[in-house]
Formats: structure tokens, sequence, C-alpha cells
């Protein structure tokens, strides 16, 4: 790094799923000859946050921090919203403060990365202000990217009074309305107004990045690049699977998961975890660990209580309930800690993942081969399950409900059914060759001529 190399300007938003994409792209191009700057609006909002942005200035000392500092912000108008939600609005709020911010970096920036929450904001900031390149880093896959650029165009079309029905994005496919993030359904919430704006934004980023990769995704990188969703969208690089940073925590202590999967045979191991963003109802907790017990499989299970990992003072026993961790002693382990999950993902002895279906946990998944029980909760999970489905590497339980943490919904899935599933697609070898299939792909994408490979050069060789 140094003089006359670009200088890279990130953006990232809040949450550990917008969070991990940015430190991994970083990772991925620390090396190749240019300057890199983050912007880190403190405080973070949760631990793992502050510990991974703490690992990543530790691992490349030569990044720059540009330390971000939010004006207050009152959310009382914005009862019941998410928390993330109400941090990204923080953040557009504030991203006025950018322009002076990015315009006293030195050496000077050539291009803005920004997350796609605060594409809106930052995109005008960069270009009009800075008169700077900007490019979006997406943190869900092509397909929902494909889904955020059409739905304006949708609104604007069929449906102005901002109902959500079926959404048919040209040449990928048509997403039945129960498919579409629920929150949408809301036209005054904050998430639907963010989502909007966002999406008309985009469309004039210079380059979009997608943790993704050909193969997993061919219909709606096709489409985005043919300009079948949107006429004269910018150009979509797909550079994944994008592998992990050095900061990742934990997985080399002797107490570690990882430890205790070293002593598993292979692919006997159900792998159950659910993202940062998605805790369930007591009761369903209850029954995820009827079924694990009930499966018969070796597990392990990482457990969430509440959104927020600050907020998360619940006793492990009390969770799961009286006696469970004593009867599934040795062949389940059970934690409320933050799991290195790419290493867990990687490691032999895992044969199935059930998931939230959250992006990062899905390109985990299909870069290590690991089979998918999808269950998605909430967001763009389901739109990401059509992802999961249509390659073949795993089922999704489309009947499956999800309670929410105090949700009066009284639809549970019961253990017995969650112990049956789980047996079943253990051993279900079609979808184990299709989950190993998309692995060599993966593999193949990011090797020195992969697709991949070529985009990220493409994107590199684009900043001059
Ligand atoms: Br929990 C957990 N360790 O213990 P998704 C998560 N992760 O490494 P999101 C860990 O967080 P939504 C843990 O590897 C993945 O990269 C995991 O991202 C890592 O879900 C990331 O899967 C989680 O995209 O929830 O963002 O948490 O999709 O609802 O926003």
């Amino acid at each position: 790094q140094g003089s006359g190399a670009p200088h890279l300007v990130f953006v990232p938003s809040a949450g550990m799923g917008h969070l991990l994409p940015f430190t991994r792209f970083i990772t991925a191009i620390a090396d190749m000859g240019v300057d890199i700057s983050v912007v880190t609006a403190l405080p973070t909002v949760s631990e793992a946050e502050a510990e991974h942005f703490a690992g990543l200035f530790a691992a490349f000392p030569a990044i720059r921090r540009i330390d971000f500092n939010l004006l207050p912000f009152d959310a009382s108008a914005f009862a019941d919203t998410e928390p993330f939600f109400l941090r990204w609005e923080s953040l557009r709020r504030s991203a006025h403060l950018l322009g002076p911010l990015i315009a006293g970096a030195a050496p000077r920036a050539s291009a803005i990365i920004t997350d796609v929450t605060l594409a809106s904001e930052v995109i005008p900031v960069a270009k009009n202000e800075l008169k700077l390149p900007c490019h979006v880093l997406f943190t869900s896959g092509a397909t929902v990217l494909a889904f955020l650029a059409y739905f304006p165009v949708y609104l604007d079309g069929a449906n102005a009074d901002h109902l959500v029905g079926d959404v048919d994005v040209p040449g990928v496919r048509r997403l039945p309305s129960d498919y579409c993030p629920r929150v949408l359904r809301n036209p005054d919430g904050l998430f639907t107004k963010q989502f909007i704006v966002n999406g008309r934004e985009i469309a004039k980023a210079d380059g979009i990045l997608v943790n993704t990769f050909d193969a997993l995704e061919p219909e709606a990188l096709t489409a985005l690049r043919g300009g079948k969703v949107v006429p004269g969208f910018p150009p979509v690089f797909a550079v994944g699977p994008l592998k992990s940073t050095p900061s990742a925590r934990r997985s080399d202590k002797a107490d570690s998961p990882i430890a205790w999967l070293g002593e598993q045979p292979a692919r006997s191991v159900v792998y159950v975890a659910f993202g940062n963003c998605n805790a369930a109802a007591l009761k369903q907790i209850r029954e995820i660990g009827a079924g694990l017990e009930a499966s018969g499989c070796r597990f392990l299970w990482v457990v969430k209580t509440t959104i927020l990992d600050r907020e998360d003072t619940a006793e492990l026993r009390d969770v799961v309930g009286d006696g469970f961790l004593g009867r599934v002693q040795g062949r389940g382990l059970v934690t409320k800690e933050w799991v290195d999950q790419e290493a867990v993902l990687k490691h032999p002895a895992v044969g199935l993942f059930l998931s939230h279906a959250g992006w990062g946990s899905v390109t985990e998944a299909a870069a290590y081969g690991v089979p998918m029980l999808a269950w998605p909760t909430l967001g763009d999970h389901k739109i990401i399950a059509t992802v999961i489905r249509s390659g073949g590497f795993g089922v999704w339980m489309e009947h499956w409900s999800w309670q929410e943490e105090d949700s009066e919904e009284s639809s549970v899935v019961s253990g017995v059914e969650i112990g049956e599933k789980l047996k079943e697609v253990m051993g279900d070898e079609a979808i184990s060759a299709s989950a190993a299939k998309m692995r060599e792909e993966a593999t193949k994408a990011v090797a020195p001529g992969g697709s991949s490979y070529r985009s990220m050069h493409e994107f590199l060789a684009m900043l001059g």
C-alpha cells in the first residue's frame, strides 16, 4: 500500500450479517495494492461487532479507521421498530457528515464502498459532493438484490397502494407475496421506506459487489447483468464466496466447539444456528431441543434468546429446560456464545446445517458443501430459501413457521416433526451430492480463472 494506490473508503452498516461481508471483502483485497479506510460508527450495536472491528484493525495495521460520531437520534417516534432498523436510520441521518469526513482523508479517496442500507444517503454524498465513484457492497444474494432493485418498479406499476402481492422479478423468479419480507407489508414502516429509497438509488451506483458466485445464483446474475430486472443497472460483480477474516475468534481455544467437533465422527453432527438477529420464543426453543434429542443425531446448537447480544442475560439451562443439558451430554453441545461459524461449517464432522437461511450462512454452507435444512424466519430469508431449493443443496420447510420472541402466535413446530426431518435430511444422499457439487463450484469460482476471481479483478481494474 502507499502512494499511487487507489484509496477505498468503506462505509459498513450495523449488524454482524452486514459487517462480516465488509471485513471479508476487505480481507480479500488487503494485499492487492489498494489503500483502505473503514468508517467506524461508534458505539457499535453489539459486543460481537465491537470485537470484530478490533480484530480487523489488529490484523491489518495499515488499514485506517475513520471514526464516525453519530448525531443524537430520537427513536421515540418509532415504537416497536427492530433495533437494527433504528440503528440504520441513525446512520442514515448522520450520513451527510461523511462528506467532510471523507474529504479530509489522506491520501485522497478514490472511491467509496457503502452498505446497501445507507445507499440512498451515501451515493449522493459520494457523487454530488465528493465527486467520487460509489459502489455498493450488497450483503445478501443476487436474488435479493434483484428483488430490491425491482421492488420500486413493481410499486410504481401494479400496486399504488403499497400492498405487497406476488412479485414477478423479471428474468429471476416469481416470488409469492408470502416470500417477500413481512415488514414491507407496512407501507409506513421505517424499513419499508429505507428499502424503497435504497432500491431506487442503488441503480445510480457505479458497481455492485455481491458475495455470491455464478453457479449459486445463475438466473439472478444473468438477469441483473442483462438489464432485465432494471434496464441500465450498474455492473454486478459476483466475488464470492468470500472467506473469513483472520480475526475469527475462539476457534483456537481448547474448550471451543471446534475442539469438540474434532472428537466426533465425519458428517455426524447437525449444526443449528439462526444468525444474529433471530431469537425464537422460549416454547419454540424447547421444541428445537426436543427435536435434536429425538433425532438421535449429534449436534452443536447456538441458542439466542434476544436480538441484541448485550441484552442476553438468560442462563442456558433455564432456556433449554430442566435436565436437557445432562440428557444430551457427550452427544450435543449447546452454547449461547458466538462461535466461529465458518470454522464449524468447514469441519468434516458437520453433516447438516439447520439454519434461518441468512445469506452469510447460506454462502458458508455452499462454500463448504454442507447440506441445509432451511427454516426461514423473517426478512429476506424466504427469498434466499428459493436459492437453496433451486441449487438442490438443501430442503426448505415451507410450512414451518417461526414464533418470535414475545410473539402472541401460538403455532410452534413440534419437536417430533423437527426430529424426524433432521434424521431424514441427514440420510439424504442426493442432497449431500448436490452440496458437494456446490462446494466444487464455489472452489472453482474463486480459483485463478474462475468467475468470482475474474469479477474481483475486473472490479479492481475499474478503480484505476
Ligand atoms: Br449467531 C453466529 N457465529 O455464533 P447471516 C453467526 N456467525 O460466525 P444474520 C458466527 O454471522 P439476518 C455465530 O458465520 C454468518 O457469517 C455467520 O449472517 C456469523 O444471518 C453471520 O447468516 C450471520 O446472514 O441474520 O445477518 O445474522 O439474515 O436475519 O440478518
